[in-house]
């Protein structure tokens, strides 16, 4: 028995998805550019598609899981289970305006003509805001519609908003914020579910990992006490004595988001040769 699972065949989420399989230790046998591989050492075959087609086959189970963008699966709106968010293909589906135009709320998109691929997230988004707008759906370049005359504004994904600004348009709404999901057929027996645990249990490992780092310091032994309360750690701090006396290797793990801060707080403490590493898999 194999666990099926589509992943993009080439685009943003392909390198990160299948980066991610590999991270989880699971490795391939074939070439890549084909339409399918089968893994090695694990229960899993990986069908290469295009995102748009990855709900429907996995709604089908043509496909038991998948890995596609939020927006991809909302606009779609396919009978499937979200199972986890990735972290990758971070993206938000924003609305946008040429940049000379005045904008202050909401109700100034009334009346107005919005090209988008995503004409069902934005149809659902314009009616919970009570905005009567006329969506017109095209499938690609959207950002050059108000340029040429098709649009007023437009509805797309950004990410780091220089796709805008080259094209003379100012970001006025988020209507999403999307990252990678994966998602499930909605009627998989015991024998699939048993290897979509195992095979999450492996990507929440990787990607706790991803998040924290493993530290390292110098202390004076009289100031222990105050860093060990700064860092958060695992359990508590492993402390050993270092050859110099009075002195001690303080090691302990650190969420990313913190790090900066905590760094500080461990440096007016007196604590030195501070080292920080990464961490590749991390099992609480
Ligand atoms: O061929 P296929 O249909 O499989 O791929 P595709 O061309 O439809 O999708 P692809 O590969 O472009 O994107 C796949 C998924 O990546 C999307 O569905 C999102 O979930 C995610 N993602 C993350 C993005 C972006 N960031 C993104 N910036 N998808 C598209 N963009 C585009 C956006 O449409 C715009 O044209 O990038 C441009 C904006 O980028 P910035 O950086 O200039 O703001
Ligand atoms: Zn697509």
């Amino acid at each position: 028995m194999k666990l099926k699972i589509a992943i993009q065949k080439s685009g943003r989420l392909s390198e990160d998805s299948l980066g991610l399989l590999k991270e989880c230790g699971i490795t391939f046998n074939n070439s890549m550019n084909k339409l399918k591989a089968e893994a090695k050492n694990f229960p899993l075959e990986v069908f290469f598609l295009r995102d748009d087609d990855i709900p429907q086959y996995v709604e089908d189970g043509v496909a038991d899981i998948g890995i596609v963008g939020e927006n991809v699966m909302l606009e779609k709106n396919k009978a499937v289970n979200v199972i986890d968010k990735l972290g990758f293909g971070k993206c938000r589906l924003s609305i946008a305006i040429p940049k000379e135009k005045k904008y202050k709320s909401i109700k100034d998109l009334s009346g107005k003509k919005i090209a988008t691929s995503y004409s069902e997230i934005l149809k659902s988004f314009l009616k919970k805001n009570k905005v009567k707008a006329e969506i017109h759906e095209i499938s690609g370049s959207v950002e050059i519609a108000p340029g040429i005359g098709l649009a007023d504004a437009i509805c797309d994904l950004v990410s780091s908003g220089s796709t805008l600004f080259t094209n003379g348009l100012k970001e006025v709404e988020v209507v999403l914020k999307s990252e990678a999901v994966l998602i499930a057929n909605k009627n998989l027996d015991k024998e699939k579910n048993k290897i979509i645990e195992k095979l999450l249990f492996r990507i929440q490992s990787v990607r706790k990992a991803s998040k924290n780092k493993y530290i390292l310091l110098n202390a004076p032994n009289e100031n222990l006490k105050k860093i060990c309360s700064i860092l958060p750690g695992m359990k508590s701090p492993t402390i050993l004595p270092l050859a110099e006396k009075g002195w001690s290797s303080v090691h302990s793990v650190l969420k990313e988001d913190d790090f900066w801060e905590i760094i500080e707080k461990l440096k007016e403490n007196g604590a030195q040769g501070i080292l920080v590493v990464p961490i590749e898999k991390m099992i609480v």
